[in-house]
């Protein structure tokens, strides 16, 4: 099966905690690789453009302001069946939900400050990855 590609975020409640190693480290055990990597502090209009997808949800504007609290460290991970790969090592949005093993219910803080984002599809991560990057920087 050919190598496909996914969007990851390192979100500000494990940049702040100096996670950045412990969560790329369990993601690069469930087979991704990291094929570019930024660090960066989101102005609030990025934020708002990235996650404009939830602009109706209650919880847009205390997302927005979780996400521009500190840096994050954006991914372009890749390998079989990204998406899903990554969303399985992720966990449950809720880390109280999520499986034992999983980055959210090891490292995740709450249901806002759980760790990582990682695209729900092939469609979406390609939107996202281009969002945060440009072809040349993805070096896969
Ligand atoms: P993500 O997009 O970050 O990978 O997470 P997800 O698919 O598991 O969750 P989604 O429903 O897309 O929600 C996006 C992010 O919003 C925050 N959230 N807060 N307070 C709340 O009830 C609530 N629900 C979601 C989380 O940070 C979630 O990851
Ligand atoms: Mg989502």
């Amino acid at each position: 099966m050919a190598a496909t590609r996914t969007f990851s975020i390192i979100k500000p409640d494990a940049t702040r905690r100096n996670l950045t190693g412990a969560v790329t480290k369990m993601l690069e055990d469930a087979g991704l690789r990291v094929v570019a990597s930024k660090r960066i502090h989101m102005t609030r209009e990025q934020a708002e453009g990235f996650y404009a997808v939830h602009k109706e949800r209650p919880f847009f504007n205390d997302l927005v302001s979780f996400m521009i609290s500190g840096p994050v460290v954006v991914q372009v991970l890749e390998g079989e069946n990204a998406v899903q790969r990554n969303r399985d090592i992720m966990g449950a949005t809720n880390p109280a939900n999520a499986e034992p093993g999983t980055i959210r219910k090891e490292l995740a803080e709450s249901i806002e400050a759980n760790s990582v984002h990682g695209s729900d599809s092939e469609e979406n991560a390609a939107i996202e990855i281009a969002f945060f990057f440009k072809p040349e920087e993805i070096v896969g």
